[in-house]
């Protein structure tokens, strides 16, 4: 395989050092200085086979998991927002061998108790020269990135380097993605979306990303108005962006201008789609992935875009919808609804420790079995119709297991018995919430004070937006909650 970042190994700098790549707030690095950088934090991991990434929204997780990639090190990126629970999970799960970390970062204790790599994107002129990852085998682990499943604590996702690779080469051919294009977004990076298309597909192509730390309509108006090309999103944030963009001429402006805006996810929902089409002329383009396939289908630039459809597979995925008795459904007649299956070289390799249910996630002939419900379209358009899991909830464009949210509350003194649900929300997609028989009905726990519960133990996307009280939940005669009751009074 060839390197994951040819732009930064073949040749000096890939020949053209002082292109820019990088850009955080302030700060920016070029790819001759990206190259030194990760040079300097690749000498600091001689003999590391694992490194977690405190992953904020900086230069310094950009280069830390550029420099670990390019060394061979597997990296675990960590939402630096998780509480202690989620933490110890992970890391318990994950062991890697250091941290790293910009310098003096304060971290709680489980993450500080691991031998620590400074890193530091400045540091790197003249010191040791970027490592050559051209020979690695394409099998080999990259990145260990944790999802939620409907029960339990997250399952760490073993992304293997031509996952990435392929993943990415396949958006570029869909997507006409080149060193020419400047992306803007302000997503987490550490999830998918944000670490591997939102940051190392730029650095891919040679091109270059602006991330805005966090994400604001002035950052996204700011940019694609001084040379940004493109914009990824969730649908929350293009949601954001239809609201604003009545008031605001600079953001219609920079949206239609934009060479290519992207939603992803979640789905976006054509009420978003249509006002921002017709605030701007420009179209937003979904794609469909998930973290343990990365990217299945997109909207082709050179396709047509019908609003509720995630395009067509990418080159090199095989899909197909397959019905409850396992028959794949043959028609594409936009009505009959199957399970997504996906084959492919963007697939995982598995659940780290989690063989039980890797084996699950399967088929025999090596299809992954996605949850996501879907009809095709007369032209073969995948349009995703909903999940197979009422237990797993997409908040603001985060997957969130009921599970993991009802254990937490369980832990609270005030909670004898816990559901938790997810409601339709306008900006969110969906929004929390959580069914609670109180210990005490005389003082039953508030919504500020269980959201602060699961947002110090868990992470505070996965807190309750909503906390209603009830006497008994309802069970069928199995004991078993009954959720549908709950969401449908
Ligand atoms: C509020 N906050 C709290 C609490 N309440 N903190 C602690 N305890 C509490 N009780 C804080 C939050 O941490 C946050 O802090 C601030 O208050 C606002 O929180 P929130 O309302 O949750 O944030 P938001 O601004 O509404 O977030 C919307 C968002 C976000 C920006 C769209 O949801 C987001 O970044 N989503 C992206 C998710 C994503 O990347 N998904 C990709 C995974 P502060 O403001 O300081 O931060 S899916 C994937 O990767 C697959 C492959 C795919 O297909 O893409
Ligand atoms: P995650 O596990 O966080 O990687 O989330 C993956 C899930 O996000 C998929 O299984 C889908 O349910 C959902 N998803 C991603 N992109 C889209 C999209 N464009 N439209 C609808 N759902 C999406």
């Amino acid at each position: 395989m060839s390197s994951l970042f040819p732009a930064l190994t073949d040749g000096p700098a890939g020949g053209s050092p002082g292109r820019p790549a990088l850009r955080f707030g302030e700060r920016a690095l070029t790819y001759g200085e990206l190259a030194a950088a990760s040079g300097a934090v690749a000498g600091d991991l001689k003999g590391v086979r694992t490194a977690a990434v405190w992953a904020t929204p900086t230069l310094e997780t950009a280069v830390a998991v550029t420099a670990a990639l390019l060394a061979g090190v597997v990296v675990v990126p960590l939402n630096p927002r998780s509480g202690e629970r989620e933490l110890s999970h992970i890391l318990g799960d994950s062991a890697p061998d250091v941290l790293l970390a910009a310098p003096g970062v304060p971290l709680p204790d489980a993450p500080a108790a691991l031998p620590r790599v400074d890193v530091d994107p400045a540091r790197g002129a003249g010191r040791g020269s970027v490592p050559d990852d051209r020979e690695r085998d394409p099998e080999d682990p990259a990145l260990i990135v944790y999802t939620s499943g409907t029960t339990g604590p997250p399952k760490g996702a073993v992304i293997p380097r031509r996952s990435i690779a392929s993943t990415l080469d396949a958006l570029a051919d869909a997507w006409r993605w080149t060193d020419a294009d400047v992306l803007v977004h302000g997503l987490p990076l550490f999830h998918v979306h944000g670490l591997v298309l939102g940051t190392l597909g730029p650095l891919r192509r040679g091109g270059a990303v602006r991330h805005l730390g966090r994400f604001t309509t002035e950052g996204v108006a700011r940019e694609l108005n001084s040379g940004a090309t493109m914009l990824f999103g969730v649908p929350t944030m293009y949601h954001r962006i239809a609201e604003a963009l009545p008031a605001e001429p600079d953001l219609v402006r920079a949206l239609s201008g934009a060479r290519l805006l992207v939603s992803g996810s979640a789905a976006l929902p054509v009420h978003d789609h249509e006002r921002i089409t017709a605030a701007t002329g420009a179209r937003v383009v979904e794609r469909y992935g998930m973290t343990e396939t990365l990217m299945n289908t997109s909207v082709r630039v050179d396709g047509e875009t019908r609003p509720g459809s995630v395009g067509v597979p990418l080159p090199g995925v095989e899909l197909r919808l397959v019905e409850e008795d396992g028959t794949p459904v043959t028609s594409y007649d936009g009505e009959t609804v199957g399970e997504i299956q996906v084959r492919g070289p963007n697939l995982f390799t598995e659940y780290l420790n989690r063989p039980d249910a890797t084996a699950e996630a399967f088929t025999a002939d090596g299809w992954f079995r996605t949850g996501d419900m879907a009809v095709r379209d007369p032209g073969g358009d995948v349009r995703i119709v909903g999940r197979k899991a009422t237990d797993l909830i997409k908040s603001g464009g985060y997957k969130i297991g009921a599970g993991e949210i009802e254990n937490a509350l369980l832990e609270h003194p005030g909670v004898k018995e816990a559901a938790v649900t997810g409601e339709p929300d306008a900006d969110l997609g969906e929004r929390i919430v959580a069914w609670v028989v109180p210990a005490d009905p005389q003082s039953p726990p508030g919504l500020e004070e269980l959201a602060g519960h699961v947002a110090a133990r868990l992470a505070p996307h996965k807190r309750p937006r909503a906390v209603r009280h009830l006497d008994v939940l309802p069970r069928n005669d199995m004991g078993k909650i009954m959720k549908r009751a709950l969401t449908h009074g």
